[in-house]
């Protein structure tokens, strides 16, 4: 259908087998007898590339000529997932491919699974990041995603008794068939050291930098190709290689060996990814990544992709940083001391081009996941940053006391730099002030961004503040992972919903057509099917049959509440087991589960020690009779995402209200023909908004109800003491059923609930169970269930990552497409 290079001869059968043999023998060096699976795929992968590369350069080119805004996405993650897949649809290739391998009697599907998915993000804001590059490329508009080539991703998670191990994700380790590596044009990034004052020619005081130590950064090309379109975007992932300035001092001492031993060192920046998503560590080598990208992305734009002799007065004509959270945020800093340092720019004008350069986004609202690093340390890695970070934060207090005269106390609230509990940097305060535009994810999200997050920075600048709404892509999280819904809903309103998602409104009518109804019902089994033999496949799971597939996939975070999804299931076995509740009553019904826990974070491997261990048993109750089931496979990824957010029927979105910035898996799972069970929280709110209350099942309380609660002073163990049927659940957990007889074995989960429970899953449990019980009414009724899933699809258009693109370029990005 897209057909972009439909007129090149090599688009054809013959054209790829020639392609195929080529990369076998001349990159692989095995011919087709001898060929591995894994050659089959390197080989595949590459010659797929072949058919982007043309457009790739075509692209700069078009770009260079141009001369118009370039998006610079700064972000320390990328959740990429599986690239062939991608590949092959934005080529139009997957026919081709697929009828060229197996000719060679080589089974596309098989060659597929050979890819191991470059995992470089924790969880939402990564594929976020993932998602906005696919939908720029599409959308024909210059961006560069700049980011960390980690050679360790997100771990690969396994359990051992029921608990959480961690190996190291070693994504390189077969080499990856889509990046390009130029040392020729590694960057020098510097650290440390001292700063000394100057005076020039003109007789002006300036300031350098005079560095300790420093590290080379090598650029990693990856096509970002758009679809139905001759763009292909570039993915800039920054490796660290030693430099080879041996420590002279060691080396003329003649210990050469310690000389090259002491700064290989410096390769570990790009070593790993850090795999907290929520509470920052402060690490130091965090701090170093994050500087290690930015240095890298800013120099390699202003030298390499800008034209010699560009006036830099006018840089934010061709450039825009968005800030992905305040990961990157010391790329402020950074650019002022090019500017000023480098290219001799005076302190005003250096900050007027500074803060044209930049917007942020925000992606959460928990206070401990609002990055905040000492001065000690920040003075000590980048001492020239230190100090203008200073020189930023004393002229923005001076703006504050001319503003609000007399308030001090808003002065010490809205400093950059605080004194508590040690004298530190507040990213996201250098953020708001440098920002051309603050932005939430979604609109609760926003607003309370703008109330409680920030509302000293939104009392100053109003007009900074804005709303994006997050988004995903339509390309791979429905026309790649749901080809039978893809074809169903094509055959009736034709393919423009893949660039146009907002076509899915041609779908309401069919909701009330029984035909296509029972069509739609098919997909959705096909698709169950296909996870079924995936989870048999891939984790020894055997999914049962005909059940309801309840599913929560997301980082384990206690605001997400895993807990009180775990209580549901354990409230429906409790009421079997004491005879409350008929076991034919039960719906059948699966919860898949699929959660990583941060390492560091006991309570949250504890809660995935208990679901399995609930798992475990449940599983095995012949008193259930088989309907009720647990799934919990390990080491939940994009590329399970793709297989199982198909097949769901229910997405569960349960967080505490006012916690969850916006969500993205819950619009997956909408546009894929699940309904939602949901708080008033993020993008939820939006959600339920435009599918209507009868097609999605809110529960318990909205945000205002939360504070209020939590104002008046919260008392989980009341609530238990209280509702019957939460006690009863409680205490099974307790009595040791699900720890061999053991009692006490989850008391680090069951105390934390009963003590403190601090994102109330307890007050909101009666609510989540009544709003269960109106699942499985409405379950009861397949028609009535369809109608709502179809009308899911046909109303959620809007959480196109297009949309949200359109949004930032035209509110905060002031840029466009360049054809
Ligand atoms: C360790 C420091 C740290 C702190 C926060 C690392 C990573 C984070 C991220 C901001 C966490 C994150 O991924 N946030 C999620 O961003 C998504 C995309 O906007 C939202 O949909 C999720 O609601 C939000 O939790």
């Amino acid at each position: 259908p897209i057909a972009v290079i439909a007129d090149d001869p090599r688009h054809s059968v013959s054209g790829f087998t020639t392609e195929f043999i080529r990369e076998l023998h001349n990159r692989q060096g095995v011919s087709l007898r001898d060929a591995s699976l894994h050659d089959k795929f390197q080989a595949t992968a590459s010659a797929v590339r072949h058919y982007m590369v043309d457009e790739w350069l075509e692209t700069k080119d078009k770009n260079a000529a141009a001369k118009q805004k370039t998006v610079g996405y700064l972000s320390a993650e990328y959740l990429l997932g599986p690239q062939l897949d991608n590949a092959l649809l934005a080529t139009d290739l997957t026919e081709i491919v697929e009828e060229s391998l197996a000719q060679h009697g080589i089974d596309l599907a098989q060659v597929r699974e050979q890819e191991v998915e470059p995992g470089l993000g924790n969880g939402g804001l990564g594929r976020l990041a993932a998602c906005f590059i696919d939908s720029l490329a599409t959308m024909d508009v210059p961006c560069i995603g700049y980011g960390i080539r980690y050679e360790y991703g997100i771990f690969r998670q396994t359990f051992v008794d029921g608990h959480q191990v961690e190996e190291a994700d070693k994504w390189l380790a077969l080499e990856s068939p889509w990046e390009f590596v130029h040392p020729e044009n590694a960057v020098q990034v510097n650290f440390a050291g001292h700063t000394e004052t100057w005076t020039d020619e003109t007789g002006r005081e300036r300031t350098r930098w005079v560095p300790g130590w420093g590290v080379q950064g090598l650029p990693y090309n990856y096509l970002v190709p758009g679809y139905g379109t001759r763009r292909v975007n570039t993915l800039r992932l920054w490796g660290a290689r030693a430099n080879n300035q041996f420590d002279l001092k060691t080396f003329n001492q003649g210990d050469y060996v310690e000389a090259v031993r002491a700064q290989t060192f410096a390769e570990n920046i790009s070593k790993v990814l850090y795999p907290e998503d929520s509470t920052p560590q402060g690490k130091e080598l965090r701090l170093q990544q994050q500087y290690f990208f930015v240095a890298c992305s800013l120099r390699d734009f202003i030298e390499n992709e800008l034209e010699p002799g560009f006036d830099l007065h006018r840089l934010g004509e061709r450039i825009i940083f968005q800030l992905n959270d305040t990961h990157p945020v010391i790329a402020v800093p950074e650019l002022m001391r090019i500017l000023i340092d480098e290219k001799g720019f005076e302190w005003d004008e250096a900050w007027e081009v500074t803060k044209s350069c930049f917007a942020y986004t925000c992606h959460t609202l928990l206070p401990e996941a609002l990055e905040v690093w000492p001065t000690e340390l920040l003075g000590r890695l980048l001492p020239r940053h230190m100090q203008i970070i200073n020189l930023i934060n004393v002229s923005f207090m001076a703006e504050v006391r001319a503003t609000f005269p007399g308030d001090e106390e808003r002065a010490l609230r809205m400093s950059i730099v605080t004194e508590h509990p040690v004298q530190s940097v507040r990213m996201a305060h250098l953020a708001t002030v440098a920002g051309s535009k603050v932005n939430g994810v979604a609109a609760l999200h926003s607003q309370l961004l703008r109330d409680k997050v920030l509302p000293d920075f939104s009392a100053l600048w109003p007009e900074k503040f804005t709303n994006v709404t997050n988004g995903v892509t339509p390309r791979r999280f429905v026309r790649q992972s749901n080809p039978g819904l893809s074809a169903l809903v094509t055959s009736r309103i034709g393919g423009g919903w893949v660039k146009h998602l907002d076509q899915f409104d041609g779908l309401e009518p069919l909701a009330d057509d029984a035909g296509f109804r029972e069509e739609f019902r098919a997909v959705k089994a096909a698709n169950k099917e296909r996870l079924r033999e995936v989870l048999h496949k891939r984790d020894g799971i055997d999914l049962p049959e005909g059940h309801l597939l309840d599913v929560m996939v997301k980082r384990l975070h206690e605001y997400k509440r895993q807990t009180l999804k775990l209580l549901h299931v354990v409230s429906l076995y409790e009421q079997v087991l004491s005879g409350k509740r008929k076991v034919e009553d039960l719906t059948p019904r699966t919860v898949v589960f699929g959660a990583k826990a941060a390492p560091g974070y006991r309570l949250a491997k504890d809660i995935i020690h208990l679901i399995n261990s609930v798992a475990a048993v449940v599983n095995r109750d012949p008193r259930l009779e088989g309907r009720l089931g647990i799934a919990f496979p390990a080491n939940y990824n994009v590329t399970l995402a793709e297989k199982l957010i198909p097949a769901a029927d229910l997405s569960e979105q349960i967080s505490l209200a006012g916690m969850e910035a916006s969500g993205t898996g819950n619009m997956k799972f909408a546009l894929n023909g699940a309904l939602t069970i949901g708080t008033d929280d993020g993008a939820n709110v939006e959600i339920r908004g435009l599918v209507g209350d009868d097609n999605f099942f809110l529960f318990g309380m909205d945000e205002p109800a939360a504070a209020a609660l939590r104002e008046q002073g919260y008392r989980p163990r009341s609530i238990y003491e209280s509702d019957e049927t939460l006690r009863a659940t409680i205490d099974l957990i307790e009595s040791g059923i699900f720890s061999g007889g053991r009692g006490g074995a989850f008391g680090s989960v069951t105390s934390a609930l009963l003590d403190e429970d601090r994102f109330m899953a307890f007050a909101d449990f009666a609510s989540y169970l009544e709003a269960q019980e109106a699942v499985e009414a409405k379950y009861a009724d397949q028609e009535a269930w369809t109608r709502s899933a179809i009308l899911n699809v046909a109303r959620t258009g809007y959480f196109s990552s297009d949309r949200s693109m359109r949004d930032y370029l035209d509110r905060i990005w002031h840029a466009g497409p360049v054809v």
